[in-house]
């Protein structure tokens, strides 16, 4: 199933606290995120003296049922230092279903009650759910800085016909022309990686003439590149006005796909043993494809 969650944070560091909400979010077992929207700093609505809010909208697929969904975002809303006091009143942390199958629960009611009402929730839900319709009231909704999509992530892979890209730790091709683009692009640029993909690198060394970003928990300082423990901290050594190039493997582009803006997918033609898959681009829109070598490089944006 799938539904648009929205946020929202008017007390303590509000953007620090959404991106921590989101990536919670993403843990939760059977949810998948698939769409982050900007961040918005909005007038207070309801009870108006209280500070400003900053709200964003997610897009996320589910299996869970919608109330085991309702308890798991009340579990991170308690985790992240949500106290319940005043009804509509100043809060660290909300999270909204703001959109989906139409629910009518004591517990749950989506559409959300007052989602029509409220610009504070539409303008953000409308970045990421483009054919929505509705009319705003005219509130003051400004987008910020500090929003997961200020960066530029752009997806870098080469896979065989079914999206396969690895098998036993290894990557599935060494492809000449397909190595060749892959330089064209990251040259001068981040590129970001896991572990085991810097383990299919030449002597297992970062490369060269870019900026080397690793993510992973378990890594050690290395020279040449800097290792990154999670993406919230990613966001604080990540520059906006970077392009930041996605390099694999499986797990780091489940991670990021949904702050991607650009994906270059080199599709080789045959059906190859994989045991890894690059993840669904039902979310975006394939731009070009040009055909090289018998290779096939798809370019998709959002
Ligand atoms: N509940 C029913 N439907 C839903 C749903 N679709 N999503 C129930 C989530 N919860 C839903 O919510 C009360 C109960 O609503 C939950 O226990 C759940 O079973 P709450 O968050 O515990 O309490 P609350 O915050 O007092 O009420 P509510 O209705 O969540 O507040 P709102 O409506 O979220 O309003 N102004 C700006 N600019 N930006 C904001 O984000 N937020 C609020 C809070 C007020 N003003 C704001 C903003
Ligand atoms: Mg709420």
């Amino acid at each position: 199933m799938i539904f648009y969650l929205g946020l929202g944070a008017n007390l303590g560091e509000r953007e620090k606290t959404l991106r921590r909400a989101i990536e919670r979010v993403k843990k939760i077992p059977a949810v998948k995120i698939l769409r982050v929207s900007s961040f918005y700093e909005t007038e207070p609505w309801g009870v108006e003296s209280q500070p400003n809010y900053i709200n964003a909208a997610i897009k996320i697929s589910t299996e869970l049922e919608p109330l085991a969904l309702l308890d798991e975002l009340q579990r991170i809303e308690l985790e992240l230092g949500r106290i319940r006091r005043e009804h509509w009143g100043a809060r660290t942390i909300d999270i909204d279903i703001l959109y989906g199958a139409e629910i009518s629960h004591e517990r749950l009611t989506v559409p959300h009650k007052f989602l029509f009402e409220r610009d504070f929730a539409l303008i953000p839900l409308a970045e990421i759910f483009p054919t929505l319709k509705f009319n705003l009231r005219g509130d003051k909704v400004i987008r910020v800085g500090g929003s997961p999509t200020d960066f530029k992530f752009k997806l870098v892979a080469c896979v065989d016909k079914n999206f396969g890209l690895g098998y036993k730790n290894d990557l599935l091709f060494r492809i000449p022309a397909d190595l060749k683009n892959f330089r064209r692009l990251t040259l001068n640029h981040t590129i970001i990686y896991g572990r085991r993909t810097l383990e299919t690198f030449p002597n297992q060394k970062p490369l060269d003439e870019r900026r080397n970003i690793i993510l992973s928990c378990s890594l050690k300082n290395l020279s040449g590149a800097e290792v990154i423990g999670s993406v919230e901290e990613l966001f604080n050594v990540l520059n906006a006005a970077e392009e930041n190039f996605v390099i694999g493997g499986a797990e780091i582009f489940n991670e990021l796909i949904p702050y991607a803006t650009e994906i270059f997918l080199t599709v080789v033609d045959v059906d190859a043993e994989a045991d890894t898959f690059f993840p669904s681009v039902d979310e975006f829109i394939l731009r070009d494809v040009k055909t090289f070598d018998g290779l096939e490089f798809r370019r998709y944006t959002r």
